[in-house]
Formats: C-alpha cells, structure tokens, sequence
C-alpha cells in the first residue's frame, strides 16, 4: 500500500506519466575528454621536443560502416595532435599478411597505439582471435588481447587497457554522479568488445553484476533488477520502456539502422533500447547517436595518450 502510495505520488496527481530522464550527452562529455587530451599532448610536445603520440588503425576491407568509424577516429585524432594512420588492406589479404601487418607495426618504436577494426571484411578465412592477440598488449590500445583483457577480468585495472566502448560508458555513468559500488548492474550482451568487459569493470568498481546472453530466459525480469544497464545486444529497441526500473541509469551501446521513409537515406539510427518509453522510467539515459559512439572515438584516444606517456616513461627510467 505505502509503496503504492509513492509510486503514484511519483506519477504525480493526474496518475500521468513520470518525468522525463536526464539525458547523458556523449557528445558533450566526448568534447570534455577531447579538449583535456589535446592539453595533454600539447605539454608533452613542449617537455619532450615535439614528441606526439601515434596511433595506426588496421582495416581489412572496405565496410562502410568501418569506413566512417575510422574516419571520426582520424579528425579526433588529429585535432588533438595524435598522429594517427591508417593501414588499409585488400578484403583479398591472407591471415599471414595481416600477421605480418601486425609484426611489423608492432616492432615499430615510433607508434604507440594499434587497432585491428572489427569486423574484418574478407574473403579469405581469417582467425579474429589470432589477429586481436597477435597485437603487442604495449600497443593494445583498443584492449582486446588476452592479456589486457585478463587483466581486466581479475581487476588489475591500472596496468592495462580497457576497452574503449565499456571504458566511455563508465565515463558516461560518472556523469550521472550516480555511484556504482553497491548498486546492481544488469549488462546484456557478452562480446568480447562490448559485453564481456563492461561486466568486469562494473564488477571491480564494486556492483553486483548480471551479464544476460541470447539464451537468458525472462530478459524483462532481469532489466527490471537494474539499477544501472548497459545493454550491447545489438537488436533495434529491443529493450522496452516498461521493463526499466524508474530511476535507473540506461546506457544504450546499440548502434541499428532501420528503414525510414522520412528521411533522405531511408533508414535512421537506432540504440538497443526503446528511447522514447525507456525515457519515461528511467533517472538517466544515453541517446543514439550522440551517446556511446562518440565515447568510443574519445576513450581510444585517451587510451593512445596513455600508452605514449607509459612508453616515455619507460625510455626515460632507461636512460
Ligand atoms: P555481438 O558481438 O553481436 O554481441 C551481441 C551480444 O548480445 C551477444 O552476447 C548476444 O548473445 C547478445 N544478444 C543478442 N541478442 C540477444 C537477445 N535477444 N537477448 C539477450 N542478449 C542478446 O555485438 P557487439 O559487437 O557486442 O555489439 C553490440 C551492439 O553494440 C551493436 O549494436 C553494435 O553496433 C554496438 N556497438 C557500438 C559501439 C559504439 O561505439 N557505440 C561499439 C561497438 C559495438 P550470445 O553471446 O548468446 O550470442
Ligand atoms: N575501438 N571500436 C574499436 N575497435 C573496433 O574494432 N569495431 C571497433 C570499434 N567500434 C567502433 O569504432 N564503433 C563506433 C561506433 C559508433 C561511432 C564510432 C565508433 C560513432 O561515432 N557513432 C556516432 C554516429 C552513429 C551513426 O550515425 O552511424 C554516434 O553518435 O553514435
């Protein structure tokens, strides 16, 4: 009864609809990080006679949506002062060619961060696995090697690289002030870029974690236990307004494309959760666009200024 009492006081006297969330612009917060690294860099330029870190983006193939990540990648780049290149081999390329790809920028001192875009476009059968760990885990600046990613699962999180998308949503999740430690965190999805190391970082910053999959039965019952979800399932708007707890901060990786005659292109850009009833339960939510992307392209570059200031520190203590 009590409990009812607040809930519709919470509605508000018509019985109408709750507040709208506050929305959590990663646009706004991807601009803040950009504009502290650009500082950043600008000091290590001056310190160490033009010194700049350097960032290679590996893309077999020519995916279009591949093509316009990595184009974002290279202008935050290069507005912060990264010097950022960008590899780009035939969708003909064998496995031993994109190895050997690898070996080669991996034994270049000059570059301090490498990314394999995922997917890989190609005609040839090609083991991901062995590509993402053929990476020097010095350079793993997207965080995907056993290694980084080992050290993730066990909470050695100040000795390796996180993953940019989990890493921006634990940014975009500070925003909010909302606290993690103690607070149950629900995560759909269990990718190795998305999923999997969005569970290990809520986990260490102290939330109880459930991490839900395609074979998890009653998914609206497990959403509506959050008081944090993450959801990266990629499935359009597949998470209802409904089955979100009020008050709950909702970030939403989903990146969709689905028909729309309105617009020019026919098709529009949609997240994994359904934002205009989600917006009416939850306390915080990401859009999309302007959510998770952007904080993606701002966490690698975050990432690749760290791993420059982790090899001058190494150069230095050498001398
Ligand atoms: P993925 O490798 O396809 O993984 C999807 C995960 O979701 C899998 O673990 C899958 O379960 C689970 N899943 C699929 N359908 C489900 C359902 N009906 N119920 C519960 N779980 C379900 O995808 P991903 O690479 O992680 O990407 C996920 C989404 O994030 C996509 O929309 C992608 O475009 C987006 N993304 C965005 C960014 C960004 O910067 N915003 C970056 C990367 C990815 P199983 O493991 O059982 O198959
Ligand atoms: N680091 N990121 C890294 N490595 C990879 O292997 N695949 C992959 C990866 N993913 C990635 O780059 N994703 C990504 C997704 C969205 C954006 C950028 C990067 C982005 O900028 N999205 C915009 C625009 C979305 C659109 O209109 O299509 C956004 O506002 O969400």
């Amino acid at each position: 009864m009590l409990s009812s009492v607040a809930h519709s006081l919470r509605l508000g006297c018509q019985g109408s609809r709750r507040s709208i969330a506050t929305v959590i612009s990663g646009n706004k917060t991807s601009k803040l990080v950009r504009e502290r690294l650009k500082n950043e860099v600008e000091k290590m330029k001056s310190q160490f006679s033009g010194f700049r870190p350097s960032l290679v983006v590996l893309q077999v193939g020519d995916r279009d949506d591949s093509n316009l990540y990595i184009s974002t990648k290279l202008k935050a780049a290069a507005e912060i002062g990264i010097d950022a290149k960008h590899v780009r081999l035939p969708n003909t390329a064998t496995q031993d060619e994109v190895l050997r790809s690898i070996m080669s920028i991996n034994e270049n001192l000059s570059v301090h961060g490498l990314i394999v875009q995922l997917p890989l476009d190609s005609v040839n059968h090609i083991n991901n696995e062995l590509v993402t760990n053929a990476v020097s885990p010095e350079k793993d600046v997207d965080g995907l090697s056993c290694i980084n990613a080992g050290k993730l699962s066990r909470g050695d999180l100040s000795d390796c690289f996180i993953p940019c998308t989990p890493s921006g949503c634990m940014e975009l999740i500070r925003q909010t002030g909302v606290s993690v430690a103690g607070k149950h965190a629900v995560v759909i999805g269990r990718s190795k870029i998305v999923g999997a190391p969005m569970h290990d970082l809520l986990l260490w910053n102290h939330a109880t974690v459930t991490t839900c999959h395609s074979k998890t039965p009653d998914l609206p019952e497990q959403v509506s236990r959050a008081d944090i979800l993450v959801v990266g399932a990629g499935r359009a708007e597949m998470v209802r307004g409904e089955w979100v707890k009020e008050g709950a901060v909702v970030i939403d990786c989903g990146i969709n494309h689905i028909p729309d005659e309105t617009r020019v292109s026919g098709k529009r850009v949609v997240g994994d959760v359904h934002y205009t009833s989600a917006n009416q339960r939850a306390g915080f939510i990401t859009p999309v666009p302007g959510g998770v992307g952007p904080m993606t392209v701002a966490m690698l570059m975050e990432n690749t200024v760290q791993s420059a200031q982790r090899f001058l520190l190494n150069n230095q203590s050498r001398t």
